[in-house]
């Protein structure tokens, strides 16, 4: 044995404590198309992905932010307001979930977590079917395959499972859309996530795994999930990952085109880890004041993916004042319609909440049911 190929073993590795072992590693990669300062920059891999996108797509890109945002803000403001019983915030993410929204064609199906409220928006989702659920008056509140997009999963990472299923059957069909499994970096921990990815590449699913690594799950930072940055996990499972700057919308676009151009290749799945930041609570019952410092929110506002379109279009685009100011007012104009949607929607009958558990009935449920009329009926009584 020679002194260098001693030098290289393992053990000689495993003397160094473990974080300077992952300091001593490569930064990792960002794929990025646009400054946080609205500066386009050329990347020879992927602007290919985004040549059709004209001045006026880029506009349409930035519309979908700005409604996003503020179907968003209008959401917890109503749960503030008591309307709703509580509401998962988009605020920051918006790029990540516009730019991989509008990369999907409309046969491509989607699985979303319970914060994707841009992605619905892209799939044509009435916003205000999103909110049903949140007020408590249904289960979910729209039919996932009026648009292909399943509904909201609360259940970390089980909707990652369900993709891959899906997209197996896509595969078994012969079709050439794809799937897209949204979940967190959070996620990234459960078992559910890790069969997938297991699955997936073994069978050669047409699914991209699109984690939006918002750097918090509720309280925990990404560090308590993981000690390599998410997207080179896929390398173990046999494809590949890549982490794009989620704060631009473009770099998004073009690298979720790329991924499901591979599915739809049939060259199986890819993970996309998107970099972005919850600017919000994890949602209305949460206080990140009491676990995250106000300098790292400020260091992530200086990169909101709105402000960096904007940005681009006022400095690179002929986009005048007038196009902002209409676009407010559709904001404002859907925050209205958010709002009287929301107050306008009926209480379901109390009994509804046995309907549906089972297909053919339970004896449990029954003798539920049996019970909890009987407890209405005493109300009834007493006020006689
Ligand atoms: C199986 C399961 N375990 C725990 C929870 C409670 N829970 C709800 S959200 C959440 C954090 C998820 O974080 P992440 O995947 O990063 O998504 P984010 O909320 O940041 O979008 C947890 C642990 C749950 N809903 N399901
Ligand atoms: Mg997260």
């Amino acid at each position: 044995m020679t002194v260098d190929s001693a030098d290289s073993t393992g053990a000689a590795q495993k003397a160094q404590p473990p974080r300077k072992r992952a300091a001593a590693k490569k930064k990792p990669e960002l794929v990025q198309l646009m400054t946080p300062e609205g500066k386009r920059v050329k990347n020879a891999a992927y602007d290919k992905y985004v040549t059709d996108i004209t001045d006026d797509a880029l506009r349409d890109l930035y519309r979908d932010m700005v409604m996003a945002r503020r179907f968003d803000a209008e959401a917890v403001t109503l749960q503030r307001q008591g309307e709703l019983g509580l509401w998962p915030s988009l605020l920051g993410q918006e790029a990540a979930q516009v730019g991989s929204g509008r990369a999907t064609r409309d046969d491509d199906y989607v699985f979303p977590t319970y914060r994707e409220h841009g992605v619905a928006w892209c799939r044509g989702v009435d916003p205000t079917k999103l909110l049903g659920m949140f007020r408590g008056v249904n289960n979910g509140g729209w039919d996932p395959n009026g648009n292909n997009f399943q509904l909201y999963t609360i259940v970390i990472g089980s909707q990652v499972l369900h993709a891959t299923g899906y997209a197996m059957g896509v595969a078994k069909d012969g079709a050439d859309s794809a799937v897209v499994a949204y979940f967190g970096d959070g996620a990234s921990s459960q078992g559910d996530v890790a069969e997938a990815f297991t699955f997936s590449a073994v069978y050669n699913a047409p699914v991209v795994f699109f984690c939006q690594n918002n750097q918090w799950a509720i309280s925990e930072p990404t560090e308590k999930q993981t000690r390599v940055p998410l997207y080179q996990r896929a390398q173990g499972f046999g494809f590949p990952g890549v982490r794009v700057d989620g704060n631009d919308v473009l770099a998004v676009l073009a690298v979720t085109r790329w991924a499901l151009e591979r599915a739809r290749n049939g060259e199986g799945p890819t993970l996309v880890e998107a970099f972005t930041y919850r600017m919000g609570a994890h949602t209305t019952s949460d206080d990140p004041t009491k676990y995250r410092a106000d300098e790292e929110r400020a260091a992530w506002e200086a990169k909101d993916p709105i402000l960096r379109l904007r940005s681009y279009l006022e400095a690179r685009t002929d986009t005048d004042e007038g196009f902002f100011a209409e676009l407010d007012a559709e904001a404002e104009t859907l925050g209205k319609r958010v709002r009287d949607a929301v107050r306008a929607m009926p209480d379901p009958d109390h009994m509804a909440i046995f309907e549906n558990v089972y297909a053919d009935g339970h004896a449990l449920v029954d003798e539920e049911r049996a019970q909890f009329a009987a407890y209405q009926a005493s109300f009834a009584e007493e006020g006689a």
